[in-house]
């Protein structure tokens, strides 16, 4: 028996600071008409996906900030992307910088599912970068500054015939982001990406970024027996090379569709959810093997204790 179903990798290339939203939505709705010829079922937009990656630039007008959040979702500008998607039949993943009603500011990500409805919230982690002004930077990384940790966990939702989760860029080279949704039974991780194809916080290779991506994403896919969709904002944005890579990996941790370029693309591929079952009944059967005992500092401490000199 298969569970066969078939899911859209939708990256974006740049997105200027100017563009408006409308804009970038009639993008979407282009890849989101293109998944359905491809007969997608579900389909993955980046991290921040609705506006340039913003948290590259140091901004003191709170009303500058803001003007990069969602206060509602859908809004009047967002609501045709729901609507084509419903039209079509297809649920997806959309990432985008949240301004609550209270005031709080998360970078989040939401699962709709084929009829349009919001089925699943996330709100990132594992916020990288740094909170102040670092004019030694080409660029900055002010993640730790716009947004507040999320505070929902790493729930995953049954729907669409399927055990999903998400996460977003820099979680996923937690292995405890993939592990917690593993404890869950998760079968697809979806997860949206900008990532520098460069590192300025000291000398890397630049081949490394994208290996780095490949390895996170490989690793998580196989240590939980799950497949991952991660998709990307690609290109030069604002003078910015993003690395791009969006990718499906399935259960065994191997790459099975990867796009081509650093613009809109949509790259599709028939996913047998039942892939997931081998590694979780066998090697990663994690009720038989696991040793908790043996993990606690895991969640007992953050930082590492190495042993005196
Ligand atoms: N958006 C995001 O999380 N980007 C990070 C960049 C890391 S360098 C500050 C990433 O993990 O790709």
């Amino acid at each position: 028996m298969t569970r066969m179903t078939t899911i859209g990798a939708a990256q974006l290339g740049p997105i200027a600071r100017t563009e408006p939203r409308a804009q970038v939505v009639r993008r979407m709705i282009a890849l989101l008409d293109r998944a359905k010829d491809r007969a997608c079922k579900l389909v993955v937009f980046p991290e921040l996906a609705l506006t340039t990656f913003f948290p590259r630039w140091f901004m003191t007008d709170q009303a500058e900030v803001d003007a990069f959040f969602e206060r509602e979702m859908p809004s009047a500008e967002t609501r045709p992307l729901f609507e084509a998607a419903a039209r079509h039949g297809i649920g997806f993943y959309l990432g985008y910088a949240e301004l609550t009603p209270d005031g709080r500011r998360f970078n989040t990500s939401i699962l709709v599912d084929d009829r349009g409805t919001i089925v699943g919230k996330y709100r990132k982690v594992h916020l990288p970068g740094h909170a102040e002004h670092e004019p030694e930077r080409p660029w900055q990384h002010l993640e730790k500054r716009y947004f507040e940790v999320g505070d929902l966990g790493f729930p995953v939702w049954r729907t669409m015939g399927a055990v999903m989760g998400m996460c977003i860029c820099n979680d996923r080279r937690w292995p405890e982001t993939f592990r917690v949704m593993g404890l869950q039974g998760v079968e697809l991780v979806l997860l949206g990406y900008n990532t520098p194809d460069r590192n300025t916080a000291g000398f890397e290779p630049n081949h490394l970024r994208m290996f780095h991506n490949d390895l996170v994403l490989q690793a998580g896919a196989y240590q939980n027996s799950t497949w991952v969709v991660a998709v990307a904002k690609a290109g030069v944005e604002e003078g910015v090379g993003m690395i791009g890579g969006s990718c499906i990996v399935q259960p065994s941790g191997e790459i099975v569709a990867r796009v081509s370029t650093v613009g809109d693309e949509l790259v599709a591929f028939d996913c047998d959810l039942d892939l997931a079952r081998l590694g979780k009944e066998t090697i990663f059967n994690f009720a038989r093997h696991r040793r908790i005992e043996h993990y606690g500092a895991i969640t007992a401490q953050t930082g590492a204790t190495p042993p005196p000199e």
